[in-house]
C-alpha cells in the first residue's frame, strides 16, 4: 500500500522525485502555488512549458525542476469550482490520478502534492481533502511508494490530518 504522509510548508522546498503544480490550462505560470514553483524553478521551467502547448483541466503534463530540489514538475490543471455540479469532483480525482500515472510513467518513488483547486480555484477545502486522499489511496501504484501532501497552513493541515487518519479507520 502506499505510503501517505501530510506535511505543511512550502512544497518548493521538497527534495523529492516530484512535486505537483496546481496550474492553468496555459501552464505559462500565475499566482498561488504556480507562481512560488516558477520563481524558485527559475526561467528554464517557463521556457519547458511554453513547447507543451497547455493542458486540459484534470490532464497532466511533465516538465524537469530545474533548480528545484525535486526532479520533476507534474502540472495539471484543476476545475474551477462553481457549486459541484459541474463535473468538478470528475475534474479534481481526475487530476490527482493524471499526476500518479506520469509519476509512474517518469520512475517517480515520492510525490507531493499541493491542494490542488483550493486556492484561487476555490474548491471547499475538505471535499477536496476527501477526493484527494481517497485518489491517491485507490491508485493502483507500482513504482510510487510514498505521497506526500503538502499543506499551506495549520487549518488545511488539520484536514489532511483528519481524513487520512479516518481513511484507515
Ligand atoms: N506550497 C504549497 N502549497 C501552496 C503554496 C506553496 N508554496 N502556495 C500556495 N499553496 P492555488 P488553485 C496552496 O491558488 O486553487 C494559479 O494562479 C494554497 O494555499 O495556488 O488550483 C494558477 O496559475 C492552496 O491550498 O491553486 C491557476 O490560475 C493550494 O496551494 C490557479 O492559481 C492551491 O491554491 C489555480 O488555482
Amino acid at each position: 500500500m502506499i505510503e501517505i504522509e501530510v506535511v505543511q510548508g512550502d512544497i518548493t522546498k521538497l527534495a523529492v522525485d516530484a512535486i505537483v503544480n496546481a496550474a492553468n490550462c496555459s501552464l505559462l505560470g500565475g499566482g498561488g502555488v504556480d507562481g512560488a514553483i516558477h520563481r524558485a524553478a527559475g526561467p528554464d521551467l517557463l521556457r519547458a512549458c511554453i513547447p507543451l502547448n497547455g493542458c486540459e483541466t484534470g490532464k497532466a503534463k511533465i516538465t524537469p525542476g530545474f533548480k528545484l530540489p525535486a526532479k520533476f514538475v507534474i502540472h495539471t490543471p484543476g476545475p474551477v469550482y462553481r457549486d459541484g455540479q459541474h463535473g468538478e469532483p470528475a475534474l479534481l480525482e481526475s487530476c490527482y490520478k493524471s499526476c500518479l500515472a506520469l509519476a509512474e510513467e517518469n520512475d517517480c518513488e515520492t510525490v507531493a502534492f499541493p491542494a490542488i483547486s483550493t486556492g484561487v480555484y476555490g474548491y471547499p477545502w475538505e471535499e477536496a481533502t476527501e477526493i484527494a486522499v481517497r485518489t491517491v489511496r485507490n491508485f493502483p501504484v507500482q513504482k510510487v511508494k510514498k505521497v506526500i501532501f503538502c499543506c499551506f497552513g495549520t487549518e488545511m493541515e488539520r484536514i489532511y490530518r483528519e481524513k487520512v487518519l479516518g481513511a484507515r479507520i
